[in-house]
This record gives C-alpha cells, sequence and structure tokens, in this order.
C-alpha cells in the first residue's frame, strides 16, 4: 500500500485502523469472514480497468482475450465446487443476483413465498421496504413459536392458499438445516419454481456439511464473502440445466430458452452493465481455495465450533432460538436475561466483540432495538479458533453481558480480547 500511503496519507490510514480493528476485535457478525491476502490482491489489480459488458467469447468491447479467461476460470471451478451445471459469476453482490432471478422468473404482481424477514428470512425475499416487495406480491412462511423451527406442512398450506410463481428458501438468521426435498415436492404440488437463496450456508454446503439443494432446486444463489470466504460478491448457480419445465421464455424472442440462457440475460442485459473483472479474479482465486482439502476441515470446525458455542450459552441459562445450530450461527434471545439485542451490540462492541442485534421470531420489540443478537463462527475460525478459544469467546460475552454498563468491566473484557487475537494473528500490518 506504499503508493496509497504516499498519495492519500488520510485514506490509507482509514484503512490501516480498519485492518486494525479486524486484528484485535472478535469477528463474530454471522456473515462476515477473512478473505486470503492471495484473493484481497486480485482485488486490488488492473483488471478494474477492464469493460466486459457480455460473457466470455460474447463480449461488447474488444481487448478481452485476458479477463475471457478470468471469468472462464471462474466459471469452471464454481461449477467444480459445486457440481453445477452452470453458473454465472457477474452478480456485483447477492441482492444483485436475486434481482435477476426476479426478473428471470416472475412478472411484477406475480406471488413469491418466501421465509420472514422477521422469523430469519432475508429483506431480498419479498420484505415491503425492498425492490422485491414492492414489485411481487410477498406472501411468507415463518417459523413456529415452540420449536423455532419452520413447519414444511405449514409451508405446504400456504403455498396452496397463495399459489406462489416462486417459492425461496435461505435465511440470514435462521439456525437450522432445510428440507429441500419437502420444498421441492410443494413447488411441484403447486406449480412453482423452487430457488435457494444459500449466501449463507455456501461453503458449508460446498464442502457437503449440509444438505445441498444444488439439484432439488431450479436455481440456487449465493453471496461469495460469508462462509465461501471469497471477494464480496454474487453468484447464480443452475443444478441441472436443461429447458426449463415451467415454460419460461426468453423476454425478447419469446422462445422457450434453458435455464441458463434466461439468467444470463436477467443478469447481462437485464440488471447490470459491466462486470467488476478485479472482484469475478478474486472470485476464482476463492473458489480455487475451497476446492482445496483443507477447506472441508475449515467448514467442519465452523460447525464443531458453533455447535460449541450453543452448548455453552444453553448450560448458562441461556435461551436460542430452536435450542441450538446445526449451521455456522446460533441467535441468542436475551429477553429472559432482561437486555435488549441493542443494549447488548453496543456493550459487547465497547468490550472489542463485534455481532449484531437481530430480531428473534415473535420479537416484541423493533427492528432497531430487538431481542437478540446474532452470533457466527465462520470469521474467528478462519483465524484458529477452535472449541477451547470458543469457550473463551463465550465467558468473555457472559462477562460483557452481566455488566453491559460497567465501562471498567468493559475495558478488562476489551483487553483480554485482544491477547488471545495476538495469539492468532491474522493480516500483517505491513503488506497493508
Ligand atoms: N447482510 C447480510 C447478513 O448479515 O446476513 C445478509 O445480506
Amino acid at each position: 500500500m506504499d503508493e496509497l500511503i504516499h498519495q492519500d496519507p488520510e485514506l490509507a490510514g482509514y484503512i490501516r485502523q480498519e485492518t486494525e480493528r479486524q486484528n484485535f476485535n472478535f469477528e463474530l457478525i454471522a456473515s462476515e469472514n477473512f478473505a486470503s491476502r492471495a484473493t484481497i490482491e486480485a482485488m486490488g489489480t488492473v483488471l478494474t480497468n477492464k469493460y466486459a459488458e457480455g460473457y466470455p467469447g460474447k463480449r461488447y468491447y474488444g481487448g478481452c482475450e485476458f479477463v475471457d479467461k478470468v471469468e472462464e476460470l471462474a466459471r469452471e471451478r464454481a461449477k467444480k465446487l459445486f457440481k453445477a451445471d452452470w453458473v454465472n459469476v457477474q452478480p456485483h453482490s447477492g441482492a444483485s443476483a436475486n434481482a435477476a432471478v426476479y426478473l428471470a422468473f416472475m412478472n411484477p404482481g406475480d406471488t413469491l413465498l418466501g421465509l420472514d424477514l422477521a422469523h430469519g428470512g432475508h429483506l431480498t425475499h419479498g420484505s415491503p421496504v425492498n425492490f422485491s416487495g414492492i414489485t411481487y406480491k410477498a406472501e411468507f412462511y415463518g417459523v413456529e413459536k415452540d420449536t423455532g423451527r419452520i413447519d414444511m406442512n405449514k409451508v405446504r398450506e400456504k403455498a396452496k392458499e397463495v399459489n406462489p410463481k416462486m417459492i425461496s428458501i435461505g435465511a440470514s438468521a435462521y439456525p437450522r438445516d432445510f428440507d429441500y426435498q419437502a420444498f421441492r415436492d410443494i413447488a411441484d404440488e403447486v406449480g412453482a419454481f423452487l430457488w435457494m437463496d444459500m449466501a449463507h450456508t455456501a461453503g458449508l454446503i460446498a464442502a457437503g456439511q449440509l444438505n445441498d439443494p444444488l439439484m432439488i432446486s431450479d436455481v440456487v444463489t449465493t453471496t461469495t464473502h460469508k462462509t465461501l470466504r471469497g471477494p464480496r460478491g454474487g453468484m447464480i448457480l443452475v443444478g441441472k440445466d436443461g429447458e426449463n419445465k415451467l415454460g419460461v421464455t426468453a423476454r425478447k424472442s419469446g422462445r422457450v430458452k434453458n435455464w441458463s440462457e434466461v439468467l444470463d440475460s436477467a443478469v447481462f442485459p437485464g440488471s447490470q452493465g459491466g462486470p467488476l473483472m478485479h472482484v469475478i479474479a478474486a472470485k476464482a482465486v476463492a473458489f480455487g481455495e475451497a476446492l482445496k482439502s483443507d477447506f472441508i476441515e475449515y467448514q467442519k470446525q465452523v460447525k464443531r465450533n458453533a455447535k460449541h458455542l450453543a452448548e455453552e450459552f444453553t448450560n448458562h441459562e441461556y435461551d436460542l432460538v430452536s435450542g441450538g445450530t446445526d449451521n455456522h450461527l446460533i441467535l441468542v434471545d436475551l429477553r429472559s436475561k432482561g437486555l435488549t439485542g441493542k443494549v447488548a451490540e453496543e456493550a459487547l462492541d465497547r468490550a472489542g466483540i463485534t455481532v449484531n442485534k437481530n430480531m428473534v421470531p415473535f420479537d416484541t420489540e423493533s427492528p432497531f432495538v430487538t431481542s437478540g443478537i446474532r452470533i457466527g463462527t465462520p470469521a474467528l475460525t478462519t483465524r484458529g479458533f477452535g472449541e477451547a478459544e470458543f469457550t473463551k469467546v463465550f465467558e468473555l460475552i457472559d462477562t460483557v453481558l452481566k455488566n453491559p454498563t460497567d465501562e471498567q468491566n468493559l475495558t478488562a473484557v476489551k483487553v483480554q480480547v485482544k491477547e488471545l487475537c495476538t495469539q492468532f494473528p491474522l493480516y500483517d500490518l505491513e503488506q497493508v
């Protein structure tokens, strides 16, 4: 970063401060991770200069011979990683990938059935403040009050009642795995498309640590920066390509096309312009890393750490939504401790522990206050934390939550957080 420090010391200083924050805090936001040095390097290259609207071999600009190879490499690695027939690596984000899916399969006013945001769903799955809820008619299924889990009989009842054009699966705060076959059966019964947004769990799925939606869903979207540990971005996949059985037609020609053709044109020119070739290069690096055998061990450890953390919380009389976890995250319901998510998040932040406040199902607080916190293990597992370290993570969280307004307490915890982080080095400050 020598040139940046020289040319723009103010900006370089902020980047350095953020690097230090990441190095010396407990990063427990379930949707975050630490990309490798190689992945970050790929993003800081001259590929950012290149316009490459279109796809490899079919671009609207000259000079694309090398970025074609970059995009092909990313596609081939992603296909291998997820055993998918087809992928599109151009979406700039998860929301952009999801927008392309809507554009491909839905007309304005069509009905979507998705998991309620207040029960762990995602903004782009029909929330009234998001384009998905504004443009389409959004209906929701939820989790059960007593179990915190989705009841597939209720999903079936709801699907029969609202007759959706598309059913979405996927969540941002659901600690359990999904029964994809049950969703498929329901989608087939009501004649709906089935779309899985695996943004949170893609890395676990790639490593065989959760049920695999690829061959069961019509289309799958993901981000590339969460459990997948790549650069910030999105991707769309089709497990089994072929003529789409519900007869989606290409918007201009009216011809029935394969899933892949419909989706490619929904990304470009449908909803995006030039792809971010530097980010696509970084995706290729991350997919290459995920194809190595130590990625499977990493994902197993992510799950072991989450399970261990869940046990620590339940053994100390905290309530967890659904009582535990199958994946990389837990959702702590703080009502029995007399705390809100907002108070907990702010106190933990002052102690160097980063989590996010989160609604719990049937929450009585507003989204700005909430009754819960969401905690994920992917990032700290990347820096080498195992179960022993997660015991310490729990102890320090518990110490904060017992006295969230005691500044001395928070300062003492922050010192211990930094000590433990120092034993597991992350980014070399000399390189940034
Ligand atoms: N913002 C992401 C999360 O935290 O889960 C979802 O897009």
